[in-house]
């Protein structure tokens, strides 16, 4: 087991990782930009290392800081949490050249899943289905519209190194292929420095159903079932839960067996997670994450199983704590992101908390580093804290959930928490009736 691990984040999810670490008894070491020096993950961790000044380019993307803070502190393993430098296959790499064991899975796999086109290959040759379309990235025109008249219109045309909705564009018919083409080409090519597009079926209607995956990276492989994360605004996940009210226990035996032996198969190591888009009963791959994730709290709660344990034991060759057959999910788990944005135009809202307090209770688990008097720096991103809440069948979740959202209190700026408010008491959310554009339509019809 590792002696001192390094924790390279900020926010929630730092505090949540050295959590972990308390728990398993290994030292923790936090780095920090000279606006988080007051945040509490700081205050908890055995030691704590400035890094820089407030830009992530400066301070928590700062790969050589990152790693001489290593060496200066002796850590032999770093948790990069999301976000940041997690899904960094240089990273990974250079780390390994120290000698420092990155909590996550190989920069090989790393690589192979940031590339949209080499995840989809890999993810079809594991057996995974995927979204009809391109085998690989499209050339031209000519081929672009070969490949869509096969499919059908509408279609969808995706930048390999996109991801997370990036560089995306519909074509409904032939006219508007070349534009789509062409627009999503150089898009690609200004923001990421690679024009390689490829070409899908576009689904009208999906829901976003994701699979977390663990691979012990010597061959065994297993799933802790779904998330529905298909509330979103503009890419961003709002509220997740999990099951998803959408599958049956036949259907998520079956998604579950067949990402669980992908992993395997893969030699995967670490946590994972693989996106589906769900439609008419058919799951289709998009992409795969390899890294823990915002929304895991959910699976945690319906599993009882820590994955950020399970990270860290796979990570010091210790394998996984659980097989295939000790997985079982118990009731249902809704997460809420507090943000610090206005509930409605989603605009950041930076600014010191005068007060905060947080719900309790049986079911009721929250994650945040935030406290009353906490200053929120402009610099980051502006979830300030996660509400999980656990029942043991949905109706009881959001019965749970209600109440919480009335007991939680932020003050002197302002959050997300009233849009949770209005969507707590909503038809279609109690019925678990949406897809991805639910969210965005009701915003736009309440405005
Ligand atoms: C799609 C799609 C429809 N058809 N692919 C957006 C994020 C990226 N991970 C994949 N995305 C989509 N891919 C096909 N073939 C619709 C989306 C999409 C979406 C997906 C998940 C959650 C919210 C979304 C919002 C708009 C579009």
């Amino acid at each position: 087991m590792f002696q001192k691990i390094l924790i390279a984040n900020r926010g929630e999810i730092a505090l949540r990782v050295l959590r972990a670490c308390k728990e398993l008894g290994i030292q923790t070491v936090v780095v920090h930009s000279t606006a988080d020096a007051d945040a509490m993950h700081v205050r908890l961790a055995d030691e704590s290392v400035c890094i820089g000044p407030p830009p992530s380019r400066d301070s928590y993307l700062n790969i050589h800081q990152i790693v001489a803070a290593c060496e200066i502190t002796g850590a032999d393993a770093v948790h990069p949490g999301y976000g940041f430098l997690s899904e960094n296959a240089k990273f990974s790499d250079i780390l390994a050249a120290h000698n420092i064991t990155f909590i996550g899975p190989s920069g090989d796999h790393i690589r192979i899943m940031g590339d949209k086109i080499e995840a989809k290959r890999t993810a079809k040759r594991l057996g995974i289905p995927v979204v009809p379309g391109s085998e690989g990235a499209v050339s031209d025109e000519k081929e672009a519209k070969r490949i869509a008249a096969e499919i059908g219109y509408p279609v969808i045309i995706k930048a390999s190194a996109g991801g997370g909705g990036r560089g995306m564009k519909v074509a409904r018919n032939e006219d508007e292929l070349n534009v789509a083409l062409a627009t999503a080409r150089s898009e690609a090519g200004a923001a990421f420095g690679d024009d390689a597009v490829y070409i899908e079926k576009y689904l009208e209607k999906p829901r976003h159903i994701e699979l977390q995956v663990f691979g012990d990276g010597a061959g065994h492989g297993v799933h802790f079932g779904e998330r529905d994360c298909s509330l979103q605004r503009r890419h961003q996940k709002v509220w997740e839960e999990a099951l998803s009210p959408a599958l049956n226990d036949e259907e998520r035996a079956r998604i579950g067996g067949i990402c669980a032996s992908a992993v395997a198969d893969l030699g995967y190591s670490g946590a994972g997670t693989i996106e589906f888009l769900y439609e008419d009963g058919q799951f289709y791959f998009i992409e795969m994450n390899t890294r823990l994730q915002v929304e895991h709290p959910v699976t945690e709660a319906i599993t009882g199983i820590d994955l950020v344990h399970e990270q860290i034991r796979v990570a010091s060759g210790g394998g996984l704590s659980v097989r295939q057959e000790d997985i079982k999910f118990n009731g249902h788990a809704i997460e809420c992101r507090i943000n610090a944005e206005d509930p409605r135009t989603f605009t950041p809202s930076p600014g010191t908390i005068t007060h905060f307090h947080t719900p309790g209770g049986l079911g009721i688990r929250v994650d945040s580093g935030v406290y009353s008097g906490y200053r929120i720096p402009p610099y980051y991103d502006s979830l300030i804290g996660k509400l999980i809440v656990h029942g043991r069948n949905r109706v009881e979740c959001m019965m749970r959930l209600r109440r919480a959202l009335d007991e939680f209190v932020v003050d002197g700026i302002k959050t997300t928490l009233p849009l949770f408010r209005d969507l707590v008491g909503n038809p279609d959310i109690a019925n678990g009736d949406y897809d991805i554009h639910w969210l965005e339509k009701y915003l736009a019809k309440t405005e």
